[in-house]
């Protein structure tokens, strides 16, 4: 039996690492996986490699994956061909569309989105079409802050230093967990072997977070700090760095920074104290300590994002950065050159030029906070979304208030969704439109190169052959743009295949045609392992697209915002406040269907402190009921001192024991949903990113 092997980038998340994989042809003429391993000659990853990508085989074969398009009649699903599907699908839109206007059908974009490239390059030649305001996506229960700070501080979205991590000597971290996330717009793979060689070098890591995650136990310092204060503890550090004269001149055209020290002169680490928790002495000394780092970096994440000043939190690290002379500096944080160049081919994005209709929350680069998503098809009007699109998400399990958006989908005339699975949220689909599994598909990864800590580049083919019958997302993308454009008279450019488009992007690249190393397709595909393009470098003078051509270091917006954050509720003594968490086993929502990664004890409890067990009367192990103000879950409590007093950690994405879901393993062991207790109405108000972390909750017994 002929085996052989293939090289393939994992896109399952954010650290795109080699791996080998070894095939076999059966007697029946199929080919099977026989291993997955980590790529031991990938340039970038060096071999590492989580549990996620072994279960890439059992994505392959599960028998939960749907193969065909599926339409709901009812309760049931009857499969049917692609023409029949797309013909419905653009009956359907464009008559919804004809009786209430384009805004109408809306579209959610999840996550997989971003590390799919056939996604990225084709989506849009079909939802552009659709020309509607009403879209909607995972960024605004994610990154949006980091996008907006950097579209005001550089003039792009995607304009985002990140941290040299090879080179630091002092690494403060907030609000990332990068040992179980594996690191995010930090695409860094095999990155406790890079944080453990910081401190072999002689330097320092430092984690501040509510939970002593598995980063913060290989920590020198962790420092527990109060769910949603990090603005606080960040304004104290920088009030510090000026106050004692800490700061180092920036090489960099910077504009506003006068103002900003201005600004921020009330805030400091005497007041700031009491808001987060962290005693002013210790803020003190760890801006001090930050300041004699030769090379620092400050890096916040998901945990920062994700709370009521994930915005101001963005700006006050990058200014931290900035003042101490680490911005765009070896060793500190640094833009990359990536060979196919998001940031150079694309405009700047644009921030709050409409308004969703019902709350009138802000669009960033033309998609609205998926907060304001079930209002908008639950409130009647004119421009009420009637249908929707969901392509490779699942917002039910990820977006705040998921049992609100349940029964708004129940109420939808039309929704069709681009996925592979019937889960929690496509189950109320009328049309299932499944791609080809990861493995069948070829891949280069067009976002994470952008947000990695080395420059690098690779392309890899499929590895498993297109089953008959079979299309890619970006065939599917082009099957529904045609039918829609025939049925509205529309006119449709042609397209081309994704690797095509790659071919043009390398070329036209930093590293392309008019550069020594030439990069193209055809060089890519002869580099399986992946080619580095060396360190980042200091670029981001030349790479700035302010229209002064200056870092800005004092947007109007965020200036403004810190008189909200002056005014902020301080929570009441004993308060709980519901944080995150992830687990190197598990992806979001959509990876408990795989025996491999679910089996063992459970690891979807709440974790509580043992005192606000005691406090309360609970004990570990027990069942509770945890209430918010939108809805209430019955979970298993865990007595756990990682998590400090008033605070319960809960991971996202389970709950997957609603009806008519369609993955047998996930059901078995399904956990409750900690987006049926986040609160649609709690915010990041400039711009409208959900708060996930520090929800007010009740836990009392079952
Ligand atoms: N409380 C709380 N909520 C959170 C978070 C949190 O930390 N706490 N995290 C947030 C974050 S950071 C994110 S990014 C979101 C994620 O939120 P979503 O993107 O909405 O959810 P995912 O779980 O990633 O769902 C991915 C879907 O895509 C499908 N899929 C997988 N691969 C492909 C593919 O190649 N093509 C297609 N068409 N479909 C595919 C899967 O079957 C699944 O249905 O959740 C957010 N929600
Ligand atoms: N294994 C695994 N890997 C993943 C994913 C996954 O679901 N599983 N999801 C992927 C996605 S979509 C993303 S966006 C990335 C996210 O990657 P990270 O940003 O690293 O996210 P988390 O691992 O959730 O770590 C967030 C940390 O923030 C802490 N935190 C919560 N609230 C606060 C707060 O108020 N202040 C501070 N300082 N800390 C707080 C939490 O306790 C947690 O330790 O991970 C990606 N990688
Ligand atoms: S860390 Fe795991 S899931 Fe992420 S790219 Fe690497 S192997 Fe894949
Ligand atoms: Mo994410």
């Amino acid at each position: 039996m002929t085996k052989s092997l293939h090289y393939r980038a994992c896109h399952l998340c954010e650290a795109i690492c080699g791996l080998a994989i070894e095939t076999e042809v059966q007697p029946d003429g199929s080919m099977q996986i026989r291993s997955i391993k980590g790529d031991a000659r990938d340039s970038f990853s060096r071999g590492h490699i989580c549990p996620k990508a072994v279960a890439l085989q059992d994505i392959q074969n599960d028998p939960d994956r749907i193969r065909q398009p599926m339409r709901r009649i009812g309760e049931q699903w009857q499969a049917i061909g692609w023409e029949e599907a797309f013909e419905l699908v653009a009956e359907r839109l464009s008559t919804i569309q004809t009786a209430h206007g384009q805004n109408a059908v809306a579209v959610y974009q999840g996550n997989p989105s971003v590390h799919n490239y056939g996604l990225m390059t084709h989506s849009n030649y079909f939802l552009g079409q659709l020309k509607t305001r009403n879209r909607f996506s995972a960024t605004s229960v994610d990154q949006l802050p980091h996008h907006l700070t950097s579209h005001l501080m550089y003039g792009h979205g995607l304009l985002i230093p990140i941290p040299d991590i090879d080179h630091t000597d002092f690494m403060l971290i907030l609000g990332g967990n990068p040992l179980a996330s594996n690191g995010s717009i930090m695409t860094v793979p095999d990155v406790e072997k890079r944080l453990k060689a910081i401190q072999a070098r002689g330097g320092k890591l430092v984690v501040i977070d509510p939970r002593r995650s598995e980063t913060a136990a290989i920590a020198d310092q962790h420092l527990f700090v109060r769910p949603g204060s990090d603005a606080a503890l960040l304004l104290a550090l920088l009030n510090t760095l000026f106050e004692e004269g800490l700061t180092r001149d920036s090489h960099l055209p910077v504009e506003g920074l006068e103002q900003v020290r201005e600004a921020i002169a009330g805030f400091d680490a005497e007041a700031m104290s009491a808001r987060c928790g962290v005693p002013a002495e210790t803020i003190r000394q760890l801006a001090r300590d930050f300041a004699a780092a030769d090379k620092a970096v400050c890096y916040g994440r998901m945990g920062v994002s994700t709370q009521a000043f994930g915005t101001l939190c963005q700006w006050l690290v990058q200014i931290i950065n900035l003042v101490t002379g680490n911005l765009d500096r070896a060793g500190g944080v640094l833009c990359t050159t990536p060979a196919v160049d998001l940031v150079a081919s694309t405009s700047g994005g644009h921030f709050s030029r409409w308004q969703s209709r019902v709350s009138g929350l802000p669009e960033y680069g033309g998609e609205l906070p998926v907060s304001a998503l079930a209002e908008e098809m639950l409130s009647p009007g004119e421009g009420q979304i009637r249908a929707l699109v969901t392509v490779a998400g699942n917002p039910v399990l990820s977006t705040p208030n998921g049992r609100q958006l349940e029964q708004a989908l129940d109420g939808l005339e039309f929704m069709l969704s681009v996925d592979f699975y019937i889960n929690e949220t496509t189950r109320y689909a009328d049309l299932i439109l499944p791609p080809t599994a990861p493995l069948e598909h070829d891949h280069y990864d067009t976002t994470f190169n952008v947000f990695a800590v080395r420059n690098v580049t690779r392309f890899n083919e499929a590895v498993l052959a297109k089953p008959d019958g079979a299309l890619h997302d970006w065939e599917i993308f082009v099957g529904l743009a045609k039918a829609f454009a025939a049925r509205n008279g529309l006119e449709l450019k042609p397209t081309l295949a994704p690797e095509q488009m790659i071919d043009m992007g390398l070329r036209f690249g930093p590293h392309g045609d008019s550069s020594e190393r030439k990069l193209s397709l055809a060089a890519l595909r002869e580099h399986p392992h992946g080619l580095d393009l060396g360190p980042l470098q200091p670029n981001l003078a030349a790479r700035l697209k302010t229209p002064s051509k200056a870092v800005q270091a004092a947007p109007e917006l965020l200036l403004a915002d810190l008189a909200r954050f002056a005014e902020q509720q301080q929570p009441a003594a004993h308060e709980l406040l519901l944080i995150g968490r992830r687990h190197v086993r598990s992806n979001n929502s959509w990876m408990h269907n795989y025996h491999r990664l679910v089996k063992g004890k459970p690891r979807h409890q709440l974790l509580m402190n043992p005192a606000d067990l005691a406090r309360r009367g609970l004990s570990d192990g027990q069942r509770v009921q945890v209430r918010s103000r939108v809805g209430s879950i019955e979970v298993e409590v865990a007595a756990s001192d990682e998590v400090m007093a008033g605070v319960v950690s809960l991971p996202h994405g389970w709950g997957h024991a609603r009806p008519g879901v369609q993955m047998d393993i996930a059901r078995a062991q399904p956990g409750a949903s900690a987006n049926d207790l986040t609160d649609e109405r709690q915010l990041d108000a400039l711009s409208g990113n959900a708060v996930l972390n520090g929800v007010p909750v009740e836990v009392v017994a079952a």
